[in-house]
């Protein structure tokens, strides 16, 4: 039998947290045949409903599921984790500028990050989906000086798997014949999300689409602003879509992409294709035996060119915004 492997959510509270824990405890984060033991880490006015929570986990009696501890304090919640996922987080609220939001953030993922440098597994693998989301692992991991830099990760998952469902509906063709599609850049209004080099039941996705003004009026701004669009419709931002892509990333990461295939995660950059080192920015990805690697190689015209630089640009905007606030 295999050792339970430790699983951190924070924000295990809150609505992603809610449609995400269930999902983990019957196996969909890891595999079918690895036990987890969960560790839900909320701040002191969330941890009656975390535990709440909890007792439903405990009334679903998964096989898998060997345990659940709630805290408030980060050491315990990290104490020993081998995946984080970084769900809690400040959300903008009316009049908060940039620099506020950004603040109230370090005040959260930059103790968090010590944490994880502190009292995590040696193979931790995290992953930020609290928003701003890259900018926020970059405050983790430049907390976590002990912890290799490239185990932080931002979720761009979801973004990667709206515009799967847009292409699909365009082109009536199932998501499951659609491959290599990316998403470059931040997670935020600027993504690019990137089909010159995407296949369609086997075939380039531009030319299939051979629409560029579609592309620019409508694909990209449908993927760059459903979380608005959720909003509006459901009465509040996107939580089962979300917690199925984080669900989506750590597999992939573990587990692997399949062969001929890639995904989209925001990852530490290595300077390839022109984003700035050290910036966590969404590039397309292989993974294999638990390691991502950036697909290399990809030409990128001039339509691609100037939106993947577009949202590099705001990420290094909000890496010199945090660099003055001393947060990393
Ligand atoms: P909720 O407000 O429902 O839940 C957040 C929970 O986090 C609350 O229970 C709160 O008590 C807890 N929390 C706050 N500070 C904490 C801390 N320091 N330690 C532990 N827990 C803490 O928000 P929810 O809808 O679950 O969304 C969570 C985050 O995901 C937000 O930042 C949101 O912007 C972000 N999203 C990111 C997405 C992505 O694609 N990367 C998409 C979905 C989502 O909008």
């Amino acid at each position: 039998t295999r050792t339970p492997v430790n699983v951190t959510v924070t924000g295990a509270a809150g609505q992603i947290g809610y449609a995400l824990l269930f999902r983990i405890a019957s196996g969909q984060l890891l595999g079918a045949d690895v036990p987890v033991r969960l560790r839900l880490l909320e701040i002191p006015q969330g941890l009656k409903a975390a535990e709440g929570t909890a007792m439903e986990l405990d009334d679903c009696a998964f096989p898998l599921l060997r345990g659940i501890d709630i805290t408030d304090d980060p050491d315990t919640g990290f104490d020993g984790a081998n995946v984080a996922l970084l769900v809690g987080a400040r959300p903008r609220t009316k009049g908060m500028e940039r620099g506020d939001l950004l603040e109230a953030n370090g005040g959260i993922f930059k103790p968090q990050g010590k944490a994880i440098n502190d009292h995590a597994a040696d193979d931790i693998k995290v992953l930020v989906v609290g928003n701003p989301a890259n900018t926020n692992a970059l405050i983790a991991q430049a907390a976590a000086p002990d912890v290799p830099g490239e185990r932080f990760t931002a979720m761009t998952r979801l973004d990667h798997n709206r515009a799967l469902s847009q292409l699909a509906a365009r082109t009536g063709v199932p998501v499951s014949e659609i491959r290599r599609l990316t998403i470059w850049g931040n997670h935020s209004a600027t993504q690019y999300p990137d089909v010159f080099h995407a296949e369609i039941a086997g075939k380039n996705a531009a030319e299939v689409v051979d629409d560029r003004t579609w592309l620019a009026d409508t694909f990209i701004p449908t993927v760059a602003k459903r979380g608005a669009a959720i909003i509006e419709a459901r009465g509040a931002s996107s939580a089962a879509s979300a917690a199925n892509a984080a669900i989506d990333h750590v597999h992939t990461w573990v587990n692997g992409t399949a062969e001929g295939d890639w995904t989209s995660m925001g990852i530490p950059s290595d300077g390839s294709y022109g984003v700035a080192e050290g910036l966590i920015s969404s590039f397309p990805v292989t993974c294999k035996d638990g390691v991502y690697k950036i697909v290399q190689g990809l030409d990128i015209n001039e339509f691609s060119r100037t939106r993947i630089d577009a949202s590099v640009k705001e990420l290094e905007e909000e890496r010199e915004a945090v660099r003055a606030l001393g947060l990393i």
